[in-house]
């Protein structure tokens, strides 16, 4: 290797047994978990080392960098089969029953510890100071939501995570780029490398099982704050898909990469909307003061998309169809009328209370989007007196919130009715050995929120350590020499290095790619062939034959990214990520050939819901050294009987695949 100075990185390899990547909501989850069974193997005489590798700093790091105002799966006095209904209600009828259960039965204990740690949850009058163990009734927001005053909730589950590992067993601020498979079985995971996002390092691990839990995507479509606002998205910028690309090039089998979260958002802020529509009860309508809800329902017969509300109880993306109308012929904007709902509570209060209730309307974005107050400090809008207009969001790519993109894992094994293709081996193991995932990274699943990725990563946890102790005496080998790996991770560095004299201004030359303009690239061709802002989200296959061409030769330009400092690395390597995640979405919503999840996107060539051939899973898996994508429909089997009042498109048996 050249000698350049910067560019030639101290390498560290070290060996484990258990590397958690990521430090968000499910790493944290696994790292207080799993403690608890690696002291039980100990006992029986094994000791198992894990370590865990964040590219961030825990206590800020993830989804829940700001905090968040309300848990949102929290069971309660519920039936975990009712949780289950709600979940393919809202997910259009296809979702792995037997993990969303499972999530389902555990999840409390997971809110129960949160509120231990020191997390403070609303309780109704009387209650106040009563925990929910010993009986406190919580502020439920909806059925499945609690309210908590929660700026510090990643803080606090950060810092059990951390004392439970202990913090030599936490790297921060290394940013993982690749798995490795393993020399002698190229089914299996054997390690993973990354660099640290401060030092001039390389870090190589080597182990025996890993829980890949980096979140979602954001910024693969181009966002509708650009300019000035670059960098404001609702879900947080800094998970970039490596969850996904990761998974795929090591091999996994990836499911419904079609679907994706287009959150209904508080305009320009991305402020959420839950708690003005649950605790607050407050109604969005359209410029002329309509219920467009009410007003177009009618237009969910047309394709089908009726079979799947009842009444006006209708999943996340058709409540969006609807707004979408609105916006398309041209009755926007769509404003959430804060102060009628405002005034409505205010009835039977105080004067004390109006104020404290007006505290809580702003209180709900200071604990998590605290630039929607910017937002309304900025445009001098008090929420009591002016309406906010809300707005669809460019599209994410998510498994734990009202999206189920991600991995297709291996479920838990004592449930009734459970088919052979639900549960091959150890729950939440991925089609590769040895490679656990949770959170947004577990597919078909979606609905779990905070809470529930918390506590997927527990139960991932304790199934990594049952696969440890079943795999003592297997050591890991890496297929690829480690000056290889760190050869191809500094690539970048080396464009710049080898080409930067070539022009006197940095960011021009014909040599190479900024990693900025990449992402330009790429937001650009998602957004207007693949479904995004810029036609309303619809597409259809002519569109993404030419998205397809223009991804691959981006995938062509990607070798020439460059990077100018270690920050530029990074951006570098997320890009390459979020490139494999937009393939992954593109490939699935060519196969998908019907519109499941309208209001999310459309097939503008198949309008339909079809269930007579689409009501299954669509899987796929990627090969690294060709590049090709292979995809195929597995069938979706119910465990659970719909209820009466649930749609009748949900009673529908899965397609024969
Ligand atoms: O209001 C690498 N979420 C909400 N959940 C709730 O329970 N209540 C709410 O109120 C929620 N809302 C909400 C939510 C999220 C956001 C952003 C907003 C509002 C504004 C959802 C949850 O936060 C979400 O479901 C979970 O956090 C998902 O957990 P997980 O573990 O799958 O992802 P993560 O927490 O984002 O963590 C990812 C980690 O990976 C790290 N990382 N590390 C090493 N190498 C790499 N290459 C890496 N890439 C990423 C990250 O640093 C991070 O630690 S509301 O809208 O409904
Ligand atoms: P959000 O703030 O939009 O992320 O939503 C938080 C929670 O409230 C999620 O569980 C949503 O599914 C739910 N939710 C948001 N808006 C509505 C609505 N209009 N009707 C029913 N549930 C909603």
């Amino acid at each position: 290797m050249a000698d350049y100075g910067f560019g030639n990185p101290e390498v560290i390899e070290e060996e484990v047994d258990i590397l958690i990547i990521g430090g968000g909501m499910a790493a944290c989850g696994a790292a207080f978990e799993i403690m608890r069974w690696v002291e039980k193997a100990k006992e029986q005489g094994t000791d198992i080392k894990v370590k865990l590798v964040d590219k961030a700093a825990m206590d800020r790091s993830g989804a829940v960098a700001q905090g968040l105002s309300a848990i949102n799966t929290y069971m309660g006095e519920n039936d975990p089969a009712d949780y289950v209904r709600y979940v393919r209600g809202d997910l259009m009828g296809i979702v792995r029953e037997d993990l969303v259960y499972d999530i389902g039965r555990h999840v409390d204990d997971s809110v129960h510890n949160f509120e231990e740690w020191g997390l403070p949850v609303w309780k109704q009058p009387g209650d106040e100071g009563k925990k929910l163990t010993e009986g406190g009734k919580p502020v439920r927001s909806g059925r499945w939501q609690i309210m908590i005053n929660g700026e510090s909730y990643k803080w606090i589950v950060a810092e059990a995570a951390k004392k439970a590992l202990g913090i030599d067993n936490i790297q921060e601020r290394v940013f993982i780029v690749k798995l490795l498979n393993d020399k002698n079985d190229p089914g299996r995971v054997a390690g993973a490398a990354g660099f640290s996002v401060r030092e001039d390092k390389v870090y190589v691990y080597k182990f025996k099982a890993c829980l890949l839990v980096c979140g979602g995507v954001v910024n693969i479509f181009r966002p509708r704050s650009v300019g000035e606002g670059m960098g404001r998205a609702w879900y947080p910028v800094w998970n970039a898909g490596s969850t996904y690309a990761m998974a795929a090039e090591a091999g996994a089998e990836l499911t419904l990469m079609e679907n994706r979260f287009v959150p209904a958002r508080f305009k320009d802020g991305y402020g959420p909307v839950g708690a003005w529509f649950l605790l607050f009860k407050a109604k969005a309508m359209n410029a002329n003061g309509d219920d467009y809800q009410e007003q177009n329902y009618e237009d969910l017969k047309p394709y089908g998309y009726d079979a799947y509300a009842v009444g006006f109880k209708m999943g996340t993306c058709l409540r969006n169809h609807l707004m979408m109308k609105e916006m398309k012929e041209g009755r926007g904007p769509i404003f959430m009328d804060t102060p009628t709902a405002m005034a409505k509570l205010a009835e039977t209060m105080t004067p004390k209370e109006i104020k404290h209730l007006e505290a809580e309307a702003w209180e709900d974005f200071l604990d998590m989007t605290i630039g929607q107050c910017g937002v309304w400090a900025g445009e001098n809008i008090e929420p009591d007196k002016e309406m906010s207009e809300l707005m669809p969001t460019e599209p994410y790519l998510l498994g734990s919130h009202a999206g189920c993109a991600g991995m297709w894992c291996s479920g838990p094994e004592d449930l009734p009715g459970v088919p052979d293709h639900y549960h091959w081996g150890y729950n939440r193991m991925t089609t590769v050995k040895g490679l656990f995932t949770a959170g947004d990274g577990c597919g078909a699943s979606g609905h779990k929120f905070s809470s529930g990725s918390h506590v997927e990563g527990r139960i991932a946890a304790k199934s990594m350590v049952k696969f440890v102790m079943d795999n003592k005496d297997w050591t890991p080998e890496l297929d690829r020499p480690v000056e290889d790996i760190v050869e191809e991770i500094y690539k970048p560095v080396r464009v710049y290095l080898e080409h930067k004299d070539y022009t006197t201004a940095i960011d021009v030359n014909p040599n190479y790619i900024t990693p900025r303009m990449f992402q330009f690239r790429l937001q650009k061709i998602m957004d207007e062939y693949v479904g995004g802002v810029s036609t309303m989200y619809q597409t259809n296959a002519a569109m993404l034959k030419v998205a397809e061409r223009k991804l691959e030769m981006l995938r062509e330009d990607s070798f020439k990214m460059r990077a100018k400092d270690l920050h530029e690395l990074l951006r570098a390597w997320e890009n390459f990520h979020r490139l494999i995640a937009a393939f992954a979405h593109m490939k699935h919503i060519q196969f998908r050939e019907e519109s499941r999840y309208p209001g999310y996107y459309y097939r503008a060539d198949y309008m339909n819901i079809d269930d007579d051939n689409w009501k299954c899973f669509v899987n796929s898996t990627y090969d690294r050294h060709t590049g090709e994508w292979k995809l195929k429909k597995v069938p979706y089997v119910q465990l659970i009987k719909p209820a009466e009042d649930e749609p009748e498109g949900i009673g529908r048996p899965g397609c024969a695949v």
